[in-house]
């Protein structure tokens, strides 16, 4: 009794049959069955595909539609964040006359506020990094097996403040990320992978992330405290060595997303914010996975982001470079 079910490639076979034509194992497409014919026992490995997997290590990038089920995993967020900014609107005493919760427009109020305080915006940019459902996402058991099942690890890891929720306000360029590779901001693990989610449909005048495809094959670039980032706060002033040079040798993708699809991206895949010119903020998840098993993590130990205590200067002294 062959049984081939198409939509994941899965094949079932009668043990006596799997007796007859495989006796140890057999391969089929994106999975792996090992079969013990004995014990009765499989063991499966299909969290990506096999051709996802080459797209990501050729292209250093790779967009996966409904990884998360919205309902379950993306909903509780966008009601969640509905629920802060109406009580960070009652805080302060303003009365916002909005629709009930819809997940298109789940951050109904969040502009009203942010045009009479900037800083009602800031408050609920803090708040929302503490909601619960957010922090389950972020180290959700399916984001963790398909870390650990591309770089094929027993050990990850997520690095102190490296997670977050993005507010890209229309026109306020002021907080773009500017081209950078992650693993110069995290440096945890030179394997770890971007994990990237949108919150709303994520269209063009977004200005969705910019990718450099292919850029993670030449390695971390080198850095310098340029002119260019002068004004920014801190570790923010770092930027690629001769950016305009480096960006110049690859071609660039933004790909647009919605709530449910996920965006991965290498640690050393260049990359940057778009630019916001709709009318809507653009709200999206950031966190990332590192490999403790990775030699290069072992050798610097793992550390915290940029934007806490580490001196990423005197972590890659090879890659810093005076303007
Ligand atoms: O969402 C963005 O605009 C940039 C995100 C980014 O650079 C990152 O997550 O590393």
């Amino acid at each position: 009794m062959g049984q081939y079910l198409s939509a994941n490639h899965i094949l079932i076979l009668h043990p006596q049959e799997l007796k007859e034509q495989w006796p140890d194992y057999l391969v089929k497409q994106d999975i792996l069955l090992y079969f013990d014919v004995n014990k009765l026992e499989f063991h499966m490995n299909m969290m990506i595909s096999t051709e996802d997997k080459a797209f990501l290590k050729e292209e250093g990038y790779l967009v996966i539609k409904n990884f998360f089920d919205y309902e379950h995993d993306i909903a509780p967020i966008q009601e969640a964040i509905y629920g802060v900014i109406g009580l960070v609107a009652k805080r302060h005493g303003i009365s916002l006359n909005r629709e009930p919760f819809h997940k298109d427009t789940f951050d109904n109020g969040y502009n009203e506020l942010f045009a009479i305080d900037r800083s009602y915006a800031s408050e609920i940019y803090d708040l929302v990094k503490q909601i619960p459902s957010f922090l389950r996402l972020i180290s959700n058991q399916k984001s963790d097996d398909v870390y650990r099942e591309i770089r094929e690890t027993n050990i990850s890891g997520i690095g102190t403040g490296s997670y977050g929720i993005r507010i890209d306000n229309p026109s306020e360029d002021k907080f773009r990320s500017h081209w950078h590779q992650e693993f110069l901001w995290q440096p945890q693990s030179i394997d770890g992978l971007v994990f990237w989610t949108p919150l709303l449909a994520v269209t063009q005048d977004m200005g969705p992330v910019i990718i450099l495809p292919k850029s993670h094959k030449d390695g971390l670039c080198s850095y310098s405290r340029t002119a260019t980032y002068a004004g920014k706060a801190g570790a923010y002033q770092i930027g690629i060595y001769k950016e305009d040079e480096v960006v110049s040798k690859y071609g660039q993708v933004a790909p647009l997303s919605e709530p449910g699809d996920l965006l991965l991206m290498d640690f050393l895949t260049i990359h940057g914010s778009g630019i916001n010119r709709a009318i809507k903020s653009r709200w999206s998840i950031q966190n990332r996975f590192f490999n403790y098993e990775d030699p290069i993590g072992t050798q610097i130990g793992w550390k915290g982001s940029i934007t806490g205590e580490t001196q990423v200067e005197k972590v890659f002294p090879h890659n810093f470079i005076e303007d």
